[in-house]
């Protein structure tokens, strides 16, 4: 029966982050579609510093929408899909491209 105890667990246990990764998702993708604001799936360099003008970090310090955008925007196309939006922004390699020349 102990065995059986465990599976039900797990079984639980996976419902449960699965519903969490979901619940993110969703607002997410809410948050996307209020930054994409002419609804063409991507989130353009303007859009982006549209939405973050006035908006402060935790620092209390302007937002920098050129470095969000340049670690938001992995493959560098020059837009930030949904997909890249709900990997979050990577610092790393914004401050990377920041420091590129061009
Ligand atoms: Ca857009
Ligand atoms: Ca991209």
């Amino acid at each position: 029966m102990k065995i059986l105890n465990m599976v039900s667990f797990l079984l639980i246990f996976c419902v449960v982050v699965h519903v969490d990764a979901q619940e993110i998702d969703e607002k997410k993708q809410k948050r996307f579609e209020k930054i994409d604001k002419d609804s063409d799936g991507k989130i353009s360099k303007e859009e982006l510093t549209k939405f973050l003008d006035g908006k402060t970090n935790k620092k209390g310090e302007p937002k920098d929408a050129n470095l969000e955008f340049l670690g938001g925007d992995h493959d560098g196309d020059g837009a930030i899909t949904l997909e890249e939006y709900a990997k979050g922004i990577n610092w790393k390699l914004a401050k990377q491209r920041q420091k590129a020349p061009k």
